[in-house]
């Protein structure tokens, strides 16, 4: 694990203790967490646009000078996995690094890298929960269920390679699917699987459109594992991804249907946020986004 990020920023003591931000939060023993995935592998065998390996610095950069609430308890920083060209033996790291996260926090979240985060991260929560049933909600462009190629896994075959660990227990619903970047076989394998799906279009004309297909997947799980991919954006608001959305979900839609998944009465102990990559961030928009939406996932 490194751990080589130094928590700084804009300090407002002339207002007392109620102007902290949340580089001012860090504390070892809080109940919330967050760790990295530093990783390019994944998105580079998806023949995708390589950067997502500095998503998780420059998310905490951008996290750092958002405004703490005064009642929040505080957040711990586990570190970074850094991952070279073998994806495999990052995502094995990701797996015992998330399990053992998850004895002492309630909550940890996950920062990529590509889609491929969400393997090993799974891998980690199924590690911690070995007999529980965990409902998968993606909100995400892309349905990630190709099947590993020649290549093996990459950021494209996340859901794929957790339904064949467990089969029957595989419980999954992506939100904000989008067509044109779908193919039928894809989508075929997803009807074929009971995966449910709720296209970036149906969302745009219906933001409660998926209230009904969270609450009964809540219903039959015991804990949920949100993954949030930030392509799920439209360009605007996420234009510092590998595959930008033409179309896109809004973001105040995102940040409902999030409220929605963590009031839906089960735990979320695991929620990834991947697809960060910095290097096409040109205006930092992207990773404003995403510390905004782990900002509201830390303090919730
Ligand atoms: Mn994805």
């Amino acid at each position: 694990m490194a751990m080589d990020f130094v928590w700084q920023g804009r300090i407002d003591s002339e207002d007392g203790a109620a102007a902290r931000r949340m580089h001012q939060c860090v504390m070892a023993d809080a109940p919330r967490a967050l760790i990295g995935f530093a990783c390019d592998a994944g998105v580079r065998r998806n023949q995708g646009r390589p950067g997502a390996a500095d998503g998780p610095r420059a998310l905490r950069q951008a996290l750092a000078n958002l405004a703490a609430p005064v009642e929040f308890a505080g957040f711990a920083d586990v570190g970074d996995i850094d991952v070279g060209d073998d994806l495999e033996a990052g995502q094995a790291a990701l797996r015992v690094a998330v399990a053992a996260a998850l004895q002492t926090h309630s909550r940890l979240i996950v920062l990529g890298g590509g889609h491929e985060t969400a393997f090993g991260s799974h891998m980690g929560v199924r590690s911690a929960f070995p007999l529980a049933r965990i409902g998968i909600i993606n909100l995400d462009a892309h349905l990630d269920l190709r099947m590993p190629g020649a290549a093996g896994a990459s950021s494209g075959t996340p859901f794929y390679q957790i339904r064949m660990q467990d089969p029957a227990r595989f419980d999954y619903l992506c939100l904000g699917v989008a067509a044109e970047s779908n193919t039928e076989a894809l989508i075929a394998r997803a009807q074929a699987w009971d995966v449910g799906m709720i296209t970036d279009k149906t969302l745009i004309a219906d933001p409660a459109a998926a209230d009904r297909a969270i609450s009964d997947l809540a219903a039959r799980c015991d804990m949920l594992h949100l993954s949030i991919c930030l392509d799920v954006l439209p360009y605007a608001q996420a234009p510092g991804v590998s595959a930008p959305a033409a179309r896109g979900v809004p973001l105040a839609t995102i940040e409902r249907l999030i409220d929605v998944i963590l009031a839906a009465g089960k735990p979320s102990p695991l929620i990834d946020i991947v697809e960060l990559s910095p290097p096409h961030d040109e205006s930092g928009m992207t990773a404003r986004t995403a510390a905004f939406l782990v900002r509201t996932l830390l303090i919730d």
